[in-house]
This record gives structure tokens, C-alpha cells and sequence, in this order.
């Protein structure tokens, strides 16, 4: 076993999850696959590798990326590793990027691949999607106060013990709000974040999920959560702690 493991979440990702895990296979990670009962087979493919490095959680019925993270998280956690990077499955962030983010990893409980501050990139995102991303990262900053760039990225390196630290059953968010959510929570618990800059490619096969349910949750969370803020601000410190 590694001391690092790569989390990825997917749904329909059987034209993409075999050529990352082989990128991935340079690195010294062992790799963990979240599926949602993906109706193209993707768990197949990735069980029938057979390999000590990788395995599969078969999560049941598409429920978003926040409830398989954190069953991922939760897997992560028991088996002792000791860094915990999450990845998107379609090739939109690079192993490159990924190896960047580990071998800064040492001195921050949390590391955030982010796109929007110098040296980070885009390439082949409608400009609507870039500013969508963008949009929610300036709502969410605004409404939570918190200092980052891009909130809502998946590239990013957890340390396994500032994620013990919080009460992951706490985080609630089924969409790309949870990426929010898990800075929100750590943050409140003083956890020191740090942002690199990465390239974010956009898929060129299979299709994204991100749909307007995903939109309406994270607007919904983050404005019940500003307001929240207003009446209790010290709420999230005793809400998330372990
Ligand atoms: N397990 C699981 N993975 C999901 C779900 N929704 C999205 N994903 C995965 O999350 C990652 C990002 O999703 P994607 O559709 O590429 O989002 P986009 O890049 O914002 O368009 C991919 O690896 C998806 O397969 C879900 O409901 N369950
Ligand atoms: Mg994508």
C-alpha cells in the first residue's frame, strides 16, 4: 500500500477511467474509483484490471459527487492514508497537476488546483461553463467570506487527519457544492489552505453531468448558509467539529 490514494468519482466514464488510471500508475498512489451504478459498465472495467493499487466502491444509485467523496473519504480514512487527492474521472486535470499538489503537500492540510489566479488555465470550456464556475466562486466567497480563488474545483489534496478532525457525516451537500462545503467546514476549523495554479482541459469524451439541479443546490446551500452566517458566525466551528 501507498501512503497516498487518488479519489475519482464516476458516472459513465468507461471511455476515460482506463487511460487516467494508467497515467496515474507512474505516481506512488494507490487509486480508489467511486461509481454510481454507471449504466455503461464503468465498474466493470475497472474491476477486471485486478490490480492491488486500484479499487472500485460501488456506491449504488447516481447521487452525486458529495455523498461518493465522502464514502471514498470514509474508505480512505479507515485504510490509514495518509494523503487523500480528489480527481475528476475524464481527463480535464492532469496527473502533472496531480503531482505538483503531493509534492507540495507536506505543510498544508489542504492543497486547491485552481484555475482562476496567475499561471492556472483553461482550455475548451464554453464560455458560459467558465462563467458559471467563475460566477459561483464569487457568490460563494462573497456570501461565506472565505479567501479563495476558485471554489469549485475537484482537483485538489486532502490530509487524511485534518479530514478526521471534522464530522464528515456533517457535509451535506450532493453536488458540486460539496467542493464548497468541504473548504467551508475545514476552514472553520482553522485548517491551513493553499492554492496552486493547474490547467483544467475539458473532456473530450463522454458527457458532463453538471446539470441545473447542481446549480440550484449550491445557489440554494450558499445563500441559506450567508444568511446563517449573518445570525450565528461562529455557528460552522461547533457545527463540523468531530
Ligand atoms: N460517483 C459519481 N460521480 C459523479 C457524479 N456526477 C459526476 N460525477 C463524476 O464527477 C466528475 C466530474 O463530473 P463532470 O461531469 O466531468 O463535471 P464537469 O467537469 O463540471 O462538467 C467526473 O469524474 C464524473 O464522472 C455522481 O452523481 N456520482
Ligand atoms: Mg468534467
Amino acid at each position: 500500500m501507498f501512503k497516498n490514494v487518488v479519489l475519482i468519482p464516476t458516472y459513465n466514464e468507461s471511455e476515460s477511467i482506463l487511460t487516467l488510471i494508467h497515467q496515474l500508475k507512474r505516481l506512488d498512489v494507490d487509486i480508489i474509483v467511486i461509481d454510481d451504478d454507471s449504466p455503461d459498465g464503468t465498474s466493470d472495467l475497472v474491476k477486471n484490471l485486478d490490480s492491488d493499487r486500484v479499487k472500485i466502491i460501488n456506491h449504488g444509485s447516481k447521487n452525486g459527487i458529495g455523498p461518493a467523496y465522502l464514502s471514498g473519504m470514509n474508505q480512505a480514512i479507515t485504510a490509514g492514508y495518509e494523503k487523500i487527492v480528489t480527481m475528476d474521472a475524464d481527463g480535464s486535470h492532469l496527473v502533472e497537476d496531480v503531482e505538483v499538489l503531493i509534492s507540495k503537500s507536506a505543510n498544508y492540510d489542504v492543497i486547491m488546483g485552481t484555475r482562476w489566479i496567475p499561471g492556472g488555465e483553461i482550455s475548451n470550456w464554453s464560455t458560459s461553463r467558465e462563467l458559471l464556475s467563475k460566477f459561483g466562486t464569487w457568490y460563494a466567497r462573497k456570501c461565506l467570506n472565505l479567501p479563495f480563488k476558485d471554489l469549485t474545483g475537484g482537483l485538489r489534496i486532502y490530509d487524511a487527519k485534518s479530514l478526521m478532525k471534522i464530522d464528515l457525516g456533517k457535509i451535506r451537500s450532493n453536488g458540486y457544492c460539496f467542493q464548497i462545503e468541504m473548504i467551508k467546514a475545514l476552514y472553520s476549523q482553522s485548517a491551513t489552505i493553499y492554492e496552486i495554479p493547474i490547467h483544467f482541459i475539458e473532456r473530450r469524451a463522454g458527457k458532463s453531468k453538471m446539470s441545473a439541479n447542481i446549480v440550484v443546490e449550491a445557489f440554494i446551500r450558499v445563500s441559506a448558509w450567508a444568511v446563517q452566517r449573518i445570525i450565528r458566525p461562529n455557528a460552522d466551528k461547533l457545527h463540523y467539529v468531530k
